[in-house]
Formats: structure tokens, C-alpha cells, sequence
């Protein structure tokens, strides 16, 4: 096992890593930049390192300033956290040539899943249920045409250095294909340097499911079974619940089972997310994410595992402590994003949080790095805490949030509480009955005006 980890990241998921390696015994060491010298993952880890100006690609995202803080401290592993260089494969290759060890998988596998069309590719060999659309890039505008006419509209035009939203454009009509495609094309060569683009059906009113798998990198794989995410902002998730609404057990057994087997297949080694639409009880794979999510807190819930201290295990080569067999559903967790962001607009609402306090009691986990008189810079990411609650059911998650949404003490700046406030006194919420759709046509009527 590692003596040391150092946490390449910042806020409440650098909290999350110190406080496994704490649990297990291993030092922690921090690294931060010089807008977070006060920030509480600095004061909780056992040792720190400023690795540069407030600006992330000079500090979080500098592969030299890391590997050096590794050097100086003798921390013998990284955690990359999510979000910053934590999908990063050249990182993790050059974290392997300075003979230290990287807490997630392989180079290869995030370079597999990181370029779409070749995941889309490797998941369908592996038996996991797609889109159906294009096989791989498309060339032409004709041919575009040609697969559009084929497959039927409306279709979504997609980057293949795309994800989570970006480089996407509808075709409703053959009519604006030509338009979606060339425009597509431009704008990821423009953002990624690279516009090779595909072509799916468009899936009018789906839900975002995905399954949480877990590999130990020698062909043994587990699910966790699924969460629905399906309430996003601007492809930005807000509320996150497991087990997910619409899915019964036979389901989440057929498709766990299917996730599993791709991963085992593959080697995959520590915690990854396989992302499905899912509409008219059918799953369909967009993307799958090779880190750990920051709603894995819902899953940790029902099921009673610590993700972070088992993607430390498989990293020292050790086994999963769980097996398929032994996983079993407890109850419902439900999490929401808080951000420091000013409604009706979510406009960025950084500053000083006068007065902090975070709710407790049963079934409660708040996962934030604030604290009184704490400063949130500017810099960097809005979100500012998650609410995870645990019940019995649905309805006893449900109540739980929101009582503990009503202790919840945050002054001094705006943040998206009201939001959940307004959210738990809805119907579709209340009933689970929501798609992608859902929030965004909601806040326009309620809220943006
Ligand atoms: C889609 C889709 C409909 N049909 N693909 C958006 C983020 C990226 N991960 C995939 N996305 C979508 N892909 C097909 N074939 C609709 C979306 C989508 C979406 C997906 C998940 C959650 C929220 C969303 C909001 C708008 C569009």
C-alpha cells in the first residue's frame, strides 16, 4: 500500500480523497495555488505544496508543478479527483515515466473513451446497446445526407473530441443537414483540433442513466448499479438519485450485467461511468467516463461502499472488496449541486460565506469544502457543496432533503438552495417522473424570464 498520496485536485473532492487516506492509514499531501492558500483541503491534508498563480492551467493543470510536488514531498500516487487533468492520458503517462502511480485506469482507456467514435466502437464489440447511427466518422456532406435519409430525422451531429454536451448540433430535417454537419465539423477542429464527426439518431425525451462500474485491471468487473441524472442545467447536473425511477431491478440486472462483462473484457482498472439514454425501456451508450463522478456519493449511499478507498486499493494492486454477489441495494440517496451562482441567471457568485453551517442528523452527508469567514475565489468550478441524503424509499430521501435543505445555513452569498427549495415542491420531482428535458423547460417558465 501507498505511504503517501498526493490530491491533484482542490474543494470538497479533495476533502473526499484526504478523508479515505486518512481512514486507511496513508499520508495526505495537498497542492493548491496561490488563490487557495486558505482553502480548507490545504488545512486538512497532512501536507501541502502552492503549485502556482490562481490561473488552473498554471496551477491545477500543470503536469510539471505536480510531478515536481510529488518529488519534493515522496508522495508515491496521485488522485486526480475529477474535472482538471483527472481524464488527462498524457498526464497518466507521464506520471507512470516518473515512476509514480496514477489512481485511476489506464492511458489507453482514457484515450479509448475519451475519443467518442472509438467508444462508441469498442462498447459496441463488446456487446453494450447503441445509438443507432453512423459506423464511425462521417467524410462527406453526402454522405451525411445519405446516412441521415438512412437512419431517418430528426439526427444529432456529434464531435468525436466532443462529451458532456459540447460539439453537438440537431438535424431536424435533411433539410439542415448540410448546415449541422459543416458547422459541427468546424467548431470541434476549431475548439479540439480535431472535427471528424458522427451521426446518431436523436432521441426526443430520454432520461441520462448511467451505470457505475469497477474494475481491479485482471478481468474482474462489478455495476453498481445505475443513477438517473437526468435533471442538467446546460448539460450541467443538478440533482442526481439511485436507483434511478424508472428502472426495476430485472433491468438494472440485464444492463449491470452487460456494463460488467465490457469492463472485465477490457481490463478496466478503478471506477468508471458508462452513460446511456434511456427511453421507451431501451438503453442506448453515449459516452463513458473513465473517473470518479462527482455524484458518486448517491451510489456510495445505497450501496454502503467507499468508492475512493477501493480505486486506492486496485491502484496498489490490491483486490475489490466487493463481489457482484455481495452488492446489494439499501434504500435511495439523492444528491444535489450546490453553486455559488445567483438565480434566475446562475451567474457566478463568488465572495466571502459570512456564516456557514452544514446539516446533519440521520441519513445526512454534506461533501463541501466551505467554512465561516471562507472567501470562495473566482477562479475556478461554482460548486460549492453537495447535499446527500439516504431513506428507506424515495419518499423518505425525499423528505429527508428536504429537511436537511432547511438547516442548511450559507450567508453571505447567492447560491442555487432556492432552486431545491422551489424543485421539491414540484410533481415531476416529487414523482421522479422527468427527462433531459424536464429542468430547462421548467426554468423557463418559472424562473429565466
Ligand atoms: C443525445 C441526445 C439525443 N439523441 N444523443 C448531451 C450530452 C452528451 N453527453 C450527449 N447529449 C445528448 N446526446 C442522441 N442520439 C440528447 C443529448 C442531450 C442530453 C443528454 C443527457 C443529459 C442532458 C441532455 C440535454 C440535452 C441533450
Amino acid at each position: 500500500m501507498f505511504d503517501k498520496i498526493l490530491i491533484a485536485n482542490r474543494g470538497e473532492i479533495a476533502l473526499r480523497v484526504i478523508r479515505a487516506c486518512r481512514e486507511m492509514g496513508i499520508k495526505s499531501v495537498a497542492v493548491h495555488s496561490t488563490a487557495d492558500v486558505d482553502a480548507m483541503h490545504v488545512r486538512m491534508a497532512d501536507e501541502s505544496v502552492c503549485i502556482g498563480p490562481p490561473s488552473s492551467t498554471q496551477s491545477y493543470l500543470s503536469i510539471p508543478a505536480i510531478i515536481s510536488a510529488c518529488e519534493i514531498t515522496g508522495a508515491q500516487a496521485i488522485h486526480p479527483g475529477y474535472g482538471f487533468l483527472s481524464e488527462n492520458a498524457n498526464f497518466v503517462q507521464i506520471v507512470e515515466d516518473h515512476e509514480l502511480t496514477f489512481i485511476g485506469p489506464s492511458a489507453e482507456h482514457i484515450r479509448m473513451m475519451g475519443d467518442k467514435i472509438t467508444a462508441k466502437d469498442t462498447m459496441k464489440n463488446l456487446g453494450v446497446p447503441c445509438v443507432p447511427g453512423s459506423d464511425g466518422g462521417v467524410a462527406s456532406v453526402e454522405e451525411a445526407q445519405r446516412i441521415g435519409e438512412e437512419i431517418g430525422y430528426p439526427v444529432i451531429v456529434k464531435a468525436t473530441a466532443g462529451g458532456g454536451g459540447r460539439g453537438m448540433k440537431l438535424a431536424k430535417t435533411a433539410a439542415d443537414m448540410a448546415n449541422a454537419f459543416q458547422t459541427a465539423g468546424s467548431e470541434a477542429k476549431a475548439a479540439f483540433g480535431n472535427g471528424e464527426c458522427y451521426i446518431e439518431k436523436y432521441l426526443g425525451r430520454p432520461r441520462h442513466i448511467e451505470i457505475q462500474v469497477f474494475g481491479d485491471g485482471k478481468g474482474n468487473a462489478v455495476h453498481l448499479g445505475e443513477r438517473d441524472c437526468s435533471l442538467q442545467r446546460r448539460h450541467q447536473k443538478v440533482f442526481e438519485e439511485a436507483p434511478g425511477p424508472a428502472i426495476d431491478a430485472e433491468t438494472r440486472a440485464r444492463i449491470g450485467k452487460v456494463c460488467a462483462d465490457a469492463v472485465a473484457e477490457i481490463n478496466y482498472i478503478g471506477a468508471g461511468t458508462i452513460e446511456f439514454l434511456y427511453e421507451d425501456g431501451e438503453f442506448y451508450f453515449i459516452e463513458m467516463n473513465t473517473r470518479l463522478q462527482v455524484e458518486h456519493p448517491v451510489t456510495e449511499g445505497i450501496f454502503d461502499v467507499d468508492l475512493v478507498r477501493e480505486q486506492i486499493n486496485v491502484a496498489a494492486g490490491l483486490p475489490m472488496s466487493f463481489t457482484q454477489d455481495n452488492l446489494k441495494i439499501n434504500g435511495h440517496a439523492i444528491e444535489i449541486r450546490i453553486n455559488a451562482e445567483k438565480l434566475p441567471n446562475f451567474s457566478p457568485s463568488p465572495g466571502r460565506i459570512t456564516q456557514y453551517h452544514a446539516p446533519g442528523g440521520l441519513g445526512v452527508r454534506m461533501d463541501s469544502a466551505m467554512y465561516d469567514g471562507y472567501s470562495i475565489p473566482p477562479y475556478y468550478d461554482s460548486l460549492i457543496g453537495k447535499l446527500i441524503v439516504h431513506g428507506r424509499d424515495r419518499p423518505e430521501a425525499l423528505a429527508r432533503l428536504s429537511r436537511a435543505l432547511g438547516e442548511l445555513i450559507m450567508d453571505g452569498i447567492d447560491t442555487t438552495v432556492p432552486l431545491f427549495h422551489a424543485l421539491l415542491q414540484e410533481e415531476a420531482v416529487l414523482t421522479g417522473n422527468y427527462n433531459i428535458h424536464w429542468l430547462e423547460q421548467w426554468l423557463d417558465e418559472n424562473l429565466e424570464s
